[in-house]
C-alpha cells in the first residue's frame, strides 16, 4: 500500500470498511483517479472507467516499486538479461498486479464498499495480445518469473498498434479476421517514455572510405531515418519487491514534416511521408506462409533490436565504472527464437563502426553476450531472408554477414579440411537459386548458447537440425525444458483450486515454490479430497458452461467429460485427427443410439493465420459438423462440440481450469515443446497426447498410468517415411477411417455446397497426410476407448487428475528461469 494515501472521509455506502483500513485507502485512491485522472462522475462512470481507475490506484504501489528496484540494480551496478523477443503474449495484467502485490482482496473489498462487481470489471480490460502463441506466451510467463525470482532483468518488444487479429466465425463457420485495436482506449499499465527516443537508419549505400593508415572505414549514408519511443509496462514479481519493466517501442517518423515538400505545397505528401515511420510498429505478423510484407517484418526486426541495443548501451555507459571491456559481463541478451537475430550484427557494427572493433573483437563481445532460444524444427518456419532484400534495407549489415561467414567457413574449413558440403550447410548463406541470408545459422554462430525448449526437441535439434554445428562449437547446444508461471495458470485462473491446496498444505508458499504441490499426493487417494478436488472441477466446468452458453449458444452439461484442444490451428497440431474422432463417434451413435459412451464437449479454441487455407478450412469444418452434431436430437445430447471464438490469454484461463482433458496430439517430432498441455495437466486435466515436445517429461513426472500416450513415436515416424507412407492404405484397412473421410468429403454437412472441405479432405489423402493423421488415426480412437474407460470410474480419474496437479511442479517458469540463470546467462539474483 502506498503509504501516503489519504483516508476516506465517511459516507453512506453499504459495507462501507472502517477508515483507515487498507480498504479505505485504497477505496479513496480508486475514487481520487476516477475524479482527478479520468474527470469522471462516480455516478455515471462505466465498468471500464472504474476498472482504469483501479489499475491506477495498484499502478501507484507498482511504480513506488520498480522505482526503488531499478534504483537498487543502477547503484549496484548489476548483471542483467535482457529479453529480446518479436512477442508478448501478456494477456490481462489486473488480477496478475493485484495478486503480485497483495492488493486482491482490498481492491475487492474497495470495489464492493462502492457498488462495483470485481468480475464485471475485471472483464473491461482488453488483452494485451501482441504474440502469436507458446512463445509469445513464454515470454510473458519468463517475465513473471524473472521478478518474482528477483533477477534484474528487461523485456524488450515491439508496441503493436494492432496485436493478433480478433477472430470472429461467419455465418458458414469460416474464420473472420477482424483488427484488435487494444490501445484505442489507452493503456493504463504504460508509461511513455519519449526523453529515452532512439534514432534507427534503415535503406541508403555504402560509401567505401579508407582512413589516414588505410583501413577500411565503410560509411553506411543516404540513410531514411525513424525514431523510437520506448513504452514500458512494469512486470511485478509476486510475493517480493522487484518490479522489472517490458519496454516496448513504437516506431515514429524523424520529422514532422519534411520542408522542402512542404514548400513545394506538399502538405499532404509531408504528412504522407510521416505516416511512414509509424507503420513499423502499427502491426503484429501473424506466422503465415505469405510472402508479401516481408520488407516491413525485416524492418520490425532491425527496428526493435537498434533501439534496444542503443537503449542498453546508453544505460551501460551511464555508469563511469563501466566501458567496453565489461559490457558482457554485465549485459546478457537472450534471442527468442531468430526473429531477434539481426541484433548480433547490429552489435558487430556498432562496434567496428563507431567505436574502431576489429571484427575479431568484436565478434569477441557479441558471442560473449547473446544465446539464442530455438522454438521449432519446421523448416518452413527457420527464417530466411533475401539478400536481395536485405542488400536494400540494411546494406552495411549484409557486407558484414559476408564477412562473418569469411570467419565462420574458416573454421569449417580447419574441422572439416576440404569439405565443401560441411560449408554448404554451415552457411549463413544459402545459395540455391536465388540466394538467402539463413538467420538460425546466423544466430548459432553469434551466440554462446543455444538452446531448445524440451528434451526430445533439443535432441533433435542437435541431431537433425544443427548436428554440424553441434560438432563445431561442442557445448554450445543445451536443453531448458519450458515452464510456465503458477501465479497466472493455477494460483489466478483457478481461485478455487488454489484454495484448496493451500488449505491442504497450510500455506500458500507452492505459488512460490510449485515443487511443494507433491505434497498432495499422499491425498490422491483420500476420498474426501478427491470429493472437493472433484466438486471444484465441476464448478469451473459450469463457469466454463456459461461462457460456452454465451459465446455459442450452446448448451453443454458439467457432468460431460470435457474434452479441450486449445492451441494454434496448424496441421501439425493435428485438431482435424480430433475431428475425425468426433466423426466416428458420431457415426456410431448414428448406427447405435443405445450406445453406452461418456458424454462428451469437446471444447475447441484456435486461431488459424490468415494466410493458411488449409488451417482455416480445418476450423470452417470442425464449426460445421459440431453445429450439426449440436442440434441433431438423435443423439441425445451425448456429444457437443464448441469452437470458441478468438481464443486468447484471458480466454485460456477460463477454459483451462475446466478441462477433463488436454488434447496434446501433434505428430511425433513436430510441437518443440508445448505449454498449454502444462497448463491443462497442472489444472487437473489428464493428458491424451504423443511422445511429442514436453509430452515426454510431463509423462515421466505424473507417471505412465497418469496419461494416455497413443500413436507414433519419433522414430516410427522417420521409419515410416522411410519406408514410403501411403495414406491410401491406412484408408483402405479401415472401415470406420474410410466412412468418416467419405464423409467428411462429401456434401452431408453442406447441403448445396460441393467440396467445402475439400482442403481437409484432400491434404489427407491426395495430399500425402504430410502429418501422418491416418496413420495415428486408429490407435487414437483405441486410446480415447480407454480414456472413456477412465471416466466412468470416478475415484480412479480424480485420483488421476490429483495426481497430475501434484506432480507438475517441475514445469514452473521458475524453474526454467533459475537454469537459464545458472547455464547460460551467469545470473544471481538481487533482492530489493
Ligand atoms: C512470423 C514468424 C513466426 C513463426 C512462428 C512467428 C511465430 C511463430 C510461432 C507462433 C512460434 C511458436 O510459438 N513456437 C512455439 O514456442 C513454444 C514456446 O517454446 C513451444 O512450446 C511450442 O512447441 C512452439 O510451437
Amino acid at each position: 500500500m502506498p503509504s501516503k494515501a489519504t483516508a476516506a472521509k465517511p459516507g453512506k455506502s453499504p459495507g462501507r470498511p472502517p477508515a483507515d483500513s487498507p480498504a479505505a485507502i485504497f477505496r479513496a485512491l480508486i475514487q481520487r483517479h476516477l475524479v482527478s485522472t479520468l474527470a469522471r462522475h462516480e455516478g455515471s462512470a462505466t465498468p471500464r472507467d472504474w476498472w482504469v481507475a483501479t489499475a491506477l490506484a495498484v499502478r501507484d504501489t507498482i511504480h513506488e516499486r520498480m522505482i526503488a528496484t531499478q534504483a537498487v540494480h543502477n547503484a549496484n551496478n548489476v548483471r542483467r538479461i535482457y529479453y529480446f523477443s518479436l512477442e508478448y503474449l501478456m494477456g490481462r495484467l489486473f488480477g496478475n498486479n493485484l495478486l503480485a502485490t497483495g492488493l486482491m482482496d482490498t481492491a475487492k473489498a474497495a470495489l464492493a464498499s462502492l457498488g462495483q462487481d470485481f468480475e464485471k470489471i475485471r472483464e473491461a480490460e482488453v488483452d494485451m495480445g501482441l504474440g502469436n502463441g507458446g512463445l509469445g506466451r513464454l515470454a510473458a510467463c519468463f517475465l513473471d518469473s524473472l521478478a518474482t525470482l528477483d533477477y534484474p532483468a528487461l523485456g524488450y518488444g515491439i508496441y503493436y498498434e494492432f496485436g493478433l487479429f480478433r477472430q470472429a466465425f461467419a455465418a458458414n463457420g469460416q474464420q473472420v479476421e477482424h483488427p484488435d485495436n487494444w490501445i484505442l482506449f489507452g493503456d493504463p499499465w504504460e508509461v511513455a517514455r519519449p526523453e529515452y527516443t532512439q534514432e534507427v537508419r534503415f535503406y541508403g549505400r555504402i560509401e567505401n572510405v579508407f582512413d589516414d593508415h588505410g583501413n577500411y572505414r565503410p560509411r553506411w549514408v543516404d540513410t531514411k531515418t525513424i525514431l523510437g519511443v520506448p513504452h514500458d509496462i512494469p512486470t511485478a514479481g509476486f510475493g517480493t519487491g522487484t518490479v522489472n519493466l517490458l519496454r516496448l517501442w513504437a516506431s515514429k517518423s524523424s520529422e514532422d514534416f519534411d520542408l522542402a515538400a512542404f514548400n513545394r505545397g506538399g502538405y499532404v505528401e509531408a504528412v504522407r511521408e510521416k505516416a511512414i515511420g509509424e507503420t513499423v510498429s502499427k502491426v503484429l505478423y501473424p506466422n503465415d506462409k505469405t510472402e508479401t510484407g516481408k520488407e516491413l517484418r525485416l524492418m520490425q526486426q532491425y527496428f526493435f533490436v537498434a533501439c534496444s541495443l542503443r537503449d542498453i548501451i546508453r544505460r551501460h555507459f551511464r555508469n563511469p565504472a563501466n566501458s567496453w571491456k565489461n559490457f558482457a559481463g554485465k549485459v546478457a541478451v537472450q534471442l527468442n527464437d531468430t526473429h531477434p537475430a539481426i541484433a548480433v550484427v547490429e552489435l558487430t557494427r556498432i562496434l567496428i563502426d563507431e567505436h574502431g572493433f576489429t571484427l575479431a573483437a568484436a565478434w569477441e563481445i557479441v558471442g560473449a553476450t547473446f544465446a539464442y532460444t530455438n522454438h521449432t524444427l519446421l523448416p518452413e518456419a527457420l527464417e530466411k531472408w533475401s539478400v536481395g532484400l536485405f542488400e536494400r534495407v540494411l546494406p552495411r549489415h549484409l557486407q558484414l554477414i559476408y564477412d562473418i561467414n569469411a570467419q565462420l567457413l574458416k573454421a569449417v574449413e580447419t574441422k572439416w579440411p576440404g569439405d565443401n558440403e560441411k560449408k554448404r550447410i554451415c552457411s549463413l548463406i544459402e545459395e540455391n537459386g536465388h540466394k538467402q541470408v539463413r538467420m538460425a545459422n546466423l544466430a548459432v554462430a553469434g551466440s554462446h548458447a543455444v538452446n531448445g525448449v524440451a528434451a526430445l526437441h533439443t535432441d533433435l535439434l542437435k541431431k537433425n537440425l544443427f548436428p554440424e554445428f553441434d560438432a563445431l562449437y561442442p557445448g554450445k547446444f543445451q536443453n531448458k525444458t519450458n515452464g510456465i508461471t503458477p501465479r497466472r495458470w493455477l494460483h489466478k485462473a483457478n481461485p478455487r483450486l488454489s484454495a484448496l491446496i493451500t488449505k491442504k498444505l497450510g500455506s500458500a508458499a507452492w505459488v512460490r515454490g510449485l515443487d511443494q504441490l507433491h505434497g498432495l499426493e499422499k491425498s490422491a487417494g483420500d476420498a474426501a479430497f478427491q470429493k472437493e478436488f472433484m466438486a471444484i472441477k465441476r464448478a469451473n466446468k459450469v463457469d466454463l458452461a456459461a461462457v460456452i452458453k454465451a459465446e455459442c449458444g450452446v448448451d453443454v452439461s458439467p457432468d460431460a467429460l470435457f474434452d479441450v484442444q486449445i492451441k494454434r490451428l496448424h496441421e501439425y497440431k493435428r485438431q482435424h485427427l480430433n475431428l475425425l474422432h468426433i466423426l466416428a463417434l458420431y457415426r456410431r451413435l448414428l448406427q447405435n443410439p443405445g450406445l453406452d459412451i461418456v458424454p462428451r464437449v469437446f471444447v475447441f479454441g484456435a486461431k488459424a493465420a490468415p494466410g493458411y487455407d488449409l488451417a482455416k478450412n480445418i476450423i470452417r469444418a470442425i464449426n460445421v459438423v459440431g453445429a450439426h452434431i449440436n442440434t441433431d436430437p438423435r443423439i441425445g445430447g451425448k456429444l457437443k462440440v464448441v469452437f470458441l471464438p478468438n481464443y486468447r490469454v484471458s480466454l485460456a484461463e477460463k477454459i483451462i481450469p475446466a478441462a477433463d482433458l488436454s488434447e496434446q496430439i501433434s505428430t511425433a517430432g513436430k510441437e518443440a515443446s508445448g505449454t498449454g498441455n502444462m497448463k491443462l495437466s497442472l489444472n487437473g486435466a489428464l493428458t491424451i497426447g504423443t511422445l511429442d515436445g514436453a509430452n515426454v517429461e510431463i509423462k515421466e513426472e505424473v507417471g505412465d498410468e497418469n496419461i494416455f500416450i497413443f500413436g507414433l513415436n519419433v522414430d516410427e515416424v522417420a521409419a515410416l517415411w522411410a519406408k514410403g507412407y501411403k495414406p491410401w492404405d491406412f484408408y483402405q484397412a479401415d472401415e470406420e477411417l474410410r466412412a468418416v473421410l467419405d464423409w467428411l468429403g462429401s456434401d452431408f454437412f453442406t447441403p448445396g455446397e460441393h467440396g467445402a472441405f475439400a482442403l481437409v479432405h484432400d491434404s489427407l489423402l491426395s495430399g500425402g497426410d504430410p502429418y501422418l493423421v491416418l496413420a495415428d488415426f486408429r490407435r487414437y480412437c483405441d486410446c480415447q476407448a480407454r480414456v472413456d474407460a477412465a471416466y466412468r470410474d470416478k475415484a480412479k480419474w480424480a485420483k488421476m487428475a490429483i495426481l497430475n496437479t501434484a506432480r507438475l511442479g517441475k514445469f514452473s517458469s521458475d524453474r526454467t528461469i533459475r537454469e537459464y540463470a545458472k547455464d547460460i546467462w551467469s545470473l544471481k539474483p538481487v533482492k530489493v
